[in-house]
């Protein structure tokens, strides 16, 4: 049958966390507020803005429209610089072959991702061409847990909700997927992403077998 298997971005295909991490951190360090690696747990699958608010929320700090801002666009442009280096090395494992199964088997490759950077981050891991519709944070007014995101993903595949498949490393993410009645796939730590109607801590535990299942049901 056909499907459409929608992506999530960072967590899911490449491991982009670490970057968002170093930019937001010196953000924080240069207004005075801690920002640990705990802390940025609350940021994944979160929209630009709101990591903003959440961090500010953290050190108690009150901004002015024009400050965020421009701390909005101070962070991109220090997250930009850390991704100018990425390339196909930082995909994360066995996605790849995860891809090449589901294109032999003509199923539909979706990107459903929060960032606006999807783009360049998917050309720079060299795999932008497997996608038949990507949908991110340029296309998308609701943040996850809204379902906009993977409804729109399932719409430019030209298939009905119920026959998408959701990979999400964020619970937030997973939450989106069940709301839009698509099938949640956890990817990453299963006490966090318990509300996922599967879960795998990566896609090396994802066997073929699994793949052709959520194909032929
Ligand atoms: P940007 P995903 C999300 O991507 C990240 O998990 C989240 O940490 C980030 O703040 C958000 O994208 C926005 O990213 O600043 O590049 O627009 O997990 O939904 O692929
Ligand atoms: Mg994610």
């Amino acid at each position: 049958k056909k499907k459409a298997f929608i992506f999530d971005l960072d967590g899911v295909i490449v491991d982009t966390a670490k970057y968002h991490y170093l930019a937001w951190k010196k953000l924080a360090d240069s207004l005075g507020i801690t920002f640990t690696h705990e802390d940025n747990e609350l940021l994944k699958g979160v929209s630009r803005v709101r990591s903003l608010e959440i961090i500010l929320g953290l050190g108690n700090v009150s901004a002015s429209e024009e400050d965020k801002n421009r701390w909005l666009h101070q962070k991109n442009v220090d997250y930009l610089a850390y991704i100018e280096k990425m390339d196909e090395n930082e995909i994360l494992p066995d996605v790849v072959r995860v891809l090449d199964f589901l294109k032999d088997y003509g199923q539909k490759i979706v990107l459903g991702s929060a960032s606006k950077n999807a783009k360049p981050i998917l050309e720079k891991a060299k795999i932008i061409n497997y996608f038949d519709a990507i949908v991110d944070g340029n296309d998308v007014t609701n943040a996850k847990p809204d379902p906009e995101v993977f409804l729109q993903g399932a719409k430019n595949a030209e298939l009905p909700n119920e026959a998408c498949i959701v990979f999400e490393d964020s619970l937030a993410g997973i939450q989106a997927a069940n709301l839009a009645n698509m099938i949640s796939i956890g990817i990453g730590d299963a006490t966090v992403l318990n509300e996922a109607d599967f879960c795998f801590k990566d896609f090396t535990k994802m066997s073929n077998e699994f793949l052709l299942d959520l194909i032929n049901n």
